[in-house]
Formats: structure tokens, sequence, C-alpha cells
């Protein structure tokens, strides 16, 4: 049995079914950034919550993050759901945020949303790749990534969320790899471990 909490669930529009130690931790970031309200409901991963039927209704992949969203219908009339964080950050940023103002911003999202979860996961997670490709783009972001530049429009979004929450892990997953090489990767990491919102979204007790 999945622990939700009516009273909130039935105020708010979206609901997040997350876990500790999951990519549920972006889309919460960002809706802690953006004041977006929000429900969780936080799945036990050890249970195999995520395996029960009443979540594969949700995510039939049994998959964590997934968001409901009841201000919008699904194609089968019921509440839009959704699967797989990159989407579940653009749907954030294009329904429930003043993020993108222009077809161009939406274009570049994009782009980098599928960057962080299609490239740059792939070369930190995937051991072979870490060897090949790690180096090559961390020295290019190293080069293009400043915690005062949002990486599109004027303000932190959904695009920095995801390459930040994805750089922000490398210190947790792999506390011996050597970041001297990109100090502006180094700078950034530390920035986004002081922010509150973040601290909060990755369940840190002090937030
Ligand atoms: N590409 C997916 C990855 C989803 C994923 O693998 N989630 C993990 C937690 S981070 C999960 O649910 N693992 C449990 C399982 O696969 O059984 C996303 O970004 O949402």
């Amino acid at each position: 049995m999945i622990n939700s909490h009516p009273k909130e669930e039935e105020a708010m529009a979206l609901t997040l079914y997350g876990g500790q130690r999951t990519r549920a931790s972006m889309p919460r970031w960002y809706m802690e950034e953006k004041g977006i309200a929000y429900n969780l409901v936080e799945l036990d991963l050890q249970a195999k919550q995520h395996r029960e039927p009443e979540f594969l209704a949700i995510n039939p992949f049994g998959k964590l993050p997934a968001l409901v969203d009841d201000s919008l219908q699904g194609p089968d009339g019921k509440p839009l759901q959704l699967f797989e964080s990159g989407a579940i950050l653009m749907h954030l940023a294009a329904h429930h945020s003043n993020d993108i103002q222009s077809e161009a911003e939406r274009a570049l999202t994009t782009q980098w949303l599928l960057f962080a979860n299609a490239t740059l996961a792939i070369a930190l997670f995937v051991p072979s790749n870490r060897e090949r490709e790690f180096p090559r783009l961390m020295a290019e972001l190293n080069q293009q990534l400043h915690p005062d530049r949002p990486l599109v429009g004027q303000q932190w979004g959904a695009a920095d969320c995801a390459m930040q929450a994805y750089l922000a892990y490398l210190p947790l997953f792999f506390p011996d790899l050597d970041l001297s090489p990109y100090p502006a990767i180094q700078s950034l990491i530390a920035t986004v471990q002081k922010r509150p919102a973040y601290r909060k979204a990755m369940g840190y007790v002090d937030a």
C-alpha cells in the first residue's frame, strides 16, 4: 500500500511520485525553486512499492519519478500521467512556470534536458562511457557553466536543474573522483549544494 497525503493531494493539481536517492529529486528541486505547489508520494524502493499495481497504473515501467497533473487530461480522459524526469521537467517549465519565453528557449530547454538525460547521465554512470566521454564533456561544460548564468533565458530553469543535479551527483556517487581539472564545475556544485530548495529536494535533514 502506497502512503500519500489525501488532504494535500485533493488541494493540489500536481502529485510527484518519488523515493529516496532517485531522480525524483530533480522535478522536486525545480518545483521547490519555483514555488510550484505539489503533493509528494514517497515510495519505498527497498519494499518494492514501485512494482505494486497501484504505481504501475501510473508508470507501467515501474520507475521513478512519475507525475500526475490533475489540471490536464491525458488521452484516456484521466488526469495527465507522465514518466521520465526530463519530460516531467519540460512539462513543469512549459505549463507551471513562466520560464520559457520563446520557441527558441523551448527548443534549447529540450536540448539541454535531452543532453542531461541521454548524454551526460550515460557518460557519468556507464563505466565504459565514463572513461571515454567523461573528460571531454566535463572540459567543455567547465567552459560553458557558471552559477550565475542560466543555460537558457534570463532565469535559472529546467535546463539548469537537470544539468546541475547530475553534476551534483558526482561527489555523492564518486567521492574519490578528482574534479580539480574542472574548477568552474566544482564551484557550481558547491553553489548548488547550498541552495535550500536543492537540500530539501535531496532530503537533507537540515532543509
Ligand atoms: N531515464 C529515467 C530513469 C528512471 C529510473 O531509472 N529511475 C530509477 C530511480 S533513479 C528507478 O526507478 N529505479 C527502480 C527500478 O528501475 O526498478 C528518468 O530520468 O526518469
